[in-house]
Parts: structure tokens; C-alpha cells; sequence
């Protein structure tokens, strides 16, 4: 698996790799000069900002701040099993429950600092909640719901700049999350009996990951493209004796400024997640699928579509304001699982 892992990421980077270097020959063949000695921060050297769910993918001057937030809405509908949607009589009857429904929701608090121009320093903070239906396997007319919420695991992250000319940036963004979410939530099971609730609905990992992100941004004239690849590891086994799978995501995106200070984005995102490994004794996995731990990870593709506003020139601020949604194209999940129908995210960046 690890073995799979590090194929995967090695493929990843060379394929950014290679579209990142095409870019920066043609932005040379070009000869557009951009003013990059005296603009450090993305967020004044870059016209057409990145699509608004990509973080991480720039640093700022010595001393200023960044502060964002950041809120993201995730609807999943109908059980997977691989690629294909189960219908009413294949589903599962090894669990005594079936999950039909949840609705996903985070609030992101963000921070950067540049503690010099060539380490900025930035701070995730999310607050979740999650509501799932469900009903007991063959009685799909018998609907309850549970739901969970609070602190979920903050990022921390430094980020260094590898590479930057003529409006080509290449950014190294490398942290850890910490365990601050919980991974004990219990819900008011049947007779008022608590149950913890699964894994899916718990608002952290219970362990210490490690994190590590590359980004490409280019602009070309009214045009601005990237692409960005990551990865996460898990470090050991959390309190409760499992861990969430490893995972890796991929982006990539192309802006077009529309008319000042609007530009409409696109973008492709792609995350692919292990399997849970270990198990909770306190999750019983013959209950629902979403408390076997097998039934986590898989591969997801999006399209998405969004629009950035620079803030500048409507406030007196620096800063961008941008919302994206989208929608899967491929799932290829480790069943049976919800899959994902919608999502959607807006934030607002704003730089001191
Ligand atoms: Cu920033």
C-alpha cells in the first residue's frame, strides 16, 4: 500500500511537472515581464486570482498578514459500491441501518504570516457539522437522523517559495494537523442508550498527520492557470486503535478575468483516500456501512466552476472573495459508501 502510495504521488508530481515546465517556456518565449521583483504576495502580483477552494498555493511579503474564511457545503446522496450506484434491492443487508443521506458543512478560520519573504507561515482552524439520515434496512420509509459538530484537527503549515519569475510561481507548502477533533461522538442511540456514531461522522482523526503540498500558479495575459498536487500521512494509530487512510489530492485549474475585477474559474479536483485501518471497538461495524471501517476511501473526481471578485477595487482592502461549486464526474469508491452529489465553498482572503 505504501509502495502504491508513493507511485501514485511520484506519477502526480511528474505529470505537474511536466505542464508546469511547458508553461514557464512559453511564458519566456513570450517576454512578458511582469513587475515580480517588487510584488512577493500573490495577491497583488496575480490579476486573475486561483479558484477559491485552493489554499496554500502562495506566500506573502515580510511582515503582512493574511486572515480568510472559508465555507464549504458537501451534499451526499446513494451508496456506491465501486463505480456503480446500488439500487433498493442490492443494498447491503449485512448492516442493520442504511445511510442515505448527509450533509456536510465547515467553517474555516484561516491566518498567514510571513515571517520573511521566504517563509510564510499559515494557520487552519475548521469547525464542522454533519448531519446524517438513515433507516433500518428494508424500511426505507422509517427515516431518523444524527447529527455532530464542533472543533475539527487544525493544519499548520510553512510555506517557501521554489521558484518565481515573469508571473510563474512555484510554491513548497509542508505542515502538520493536529488531533484537535474529537473522535468520540455519541449519539442518542435507540431506548436512550448513547452510541458512538461512525467514523464518517466523528470531527477528527484522532491522529497527528503529516502534510506536504506543491503548487504552480502562471498568468498570461487575461489568462491564469495552475495546478496543485498533496498529500497527507498518517503518523500511527489513533487512541481508539485505527487510523484514517492516507490520502493524495490533485488540482488543476484556469482562470480568465472576465471584466475588472470579476474572473471566472474552472477547475479539476481529484482525491483519493486508503481505507480505515484498525477499528474502534466502540463503532460496531454491523450496524451501517459508515461504522465499517472498510467502507471509507476511494477515488473522486469534480468538475467545478467558480467566480473571484478583487476586493480592492470595491472596498478599501486587499483581497479576494470567491465562491466554487461542483460536482463529481467519477467515483470510484470502497462500498458501500455515500457518494458525493454536490458541493459548493466561499471565501474571502483579505491581506494587512
Ligand atoms: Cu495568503
Amino acid at each position: 500500500m505504501k509502495l502504491r502510495i508513493t507511485i501514485l504521488l511520484s506519477l502526480l508530481f511528474i505529470i505537474t511537472g511536466c505542464f508546469s515546465a511547458k508553461v514557464v517556456q512559453a511564458q519566456h518565449a513570450d517576454h512578458h515581464e511582469h513587475c515580480e521583483t517588487e510584488h512577493v504576495s500573490m495577491h497583488t502580483s496575480h490579476q486573475v486570482a486561483s479558484p477559491a477552494g485552493i489554499m496554500g498555493d502562495h506566500v506573502h511579503s515580510k511582515g503582512s498578514w493574511m486572515f480568510s474564511y472559508m465555507y464549504m457545503g458537501m451534499q451526499m446522496d446513494g451508496l456506491y459500491d465501486g463505480r456503480s450506484e446500488l439500487n433498493s434491492t442490492q443494498l447491503n443487508r449485512n448492516y442493520e441501518m442504511t445511510p442515505d443521506n448527509m450533509f456536510m458543512q465547515m467553517h474555516m478560520i484561516g491566518a498567514m504570516y510571513a515571517v520573511s519573504n521566504r517563509v510564510t507561515l499559515m494557520a487552519m482552524v475548521p469547525f464542522l457539522q454533519k448531519e446524517m439520515g438513515h433507516f433500518h434496512t428494508g424500511h426505507q420509509h422509517h427515516q431518523s437522523s444524527m447529527n455532530s459538530a464542533g472543533l475539527g484537527d487544525i493544519k499548520l503549515s510553512a510555506i517557501t517559495p521554489l521558484y518565481r519569475k515573469n508571473g510563474n510561481n512555484l510554491i513548497l507548502n509542508g505542515g502538520i494537523i493536529l488531533p484537535t477533533g474529537s473522535i468520540d461522538v455519541a449519539s442518542d442511540g435507540h431506548m436512550g442508550m448513547e452510541s458512538r456514531m461512525g467514523y464518517g461522522m466523528q470531527l477528527g482523526s484522532g491522529t497527528t498527520d503529516l502534510h506536504g503540498l506543491i503548487s504552480y500558479s502562471g498568468q498570461a495575459g487575461n489568462w491564469g492557470f495552475g495546478s496543485q498536487v498533496g498529500g497527507l500521512i498518517r503518523l500511527g494509530n489513533n487512541s481508539e486503535q485505527y487510523r484514517h487512510g492516507n490520502s493524495a489530492e490533485h488540482s488543476v485549474w484556469l482562470g480568465r478575468q472576465i471584466a475588472f475585477p470579476l474572473t471566472a474559474t474552472v477547475r479539476l479536483n481529484s482525491t483519493w483516500q486508503d481505507h480505515i485501518h484498525g477499528q474502534d471497538s466502540n463503532i460496531n461495524p454491523a450496524m451501517i456501512a459508515t461504522a465499517d471501517p472498510y467502507c471509507y476511501g476511494g477515488l473522486r473526481s469534480r468538475a467545478m466552476g467558480g467566480l473571484n471578485l478583487q476586493l480592492g477595487s470595491v472596498l478599501p482592502v486587499s483581497g479576494t472573495f470567491g465562491v466554487e461549486a461542483g460536482a463529481p464526474i467519477y467515483q470510484n469508491l470502497n462500498g458501500p459508501q455515500m457518494g458525493e452529489s454536490w458541493m459548493i465553498l466561499s471565501a474571502i482572503r483579505i491581506s494587512l
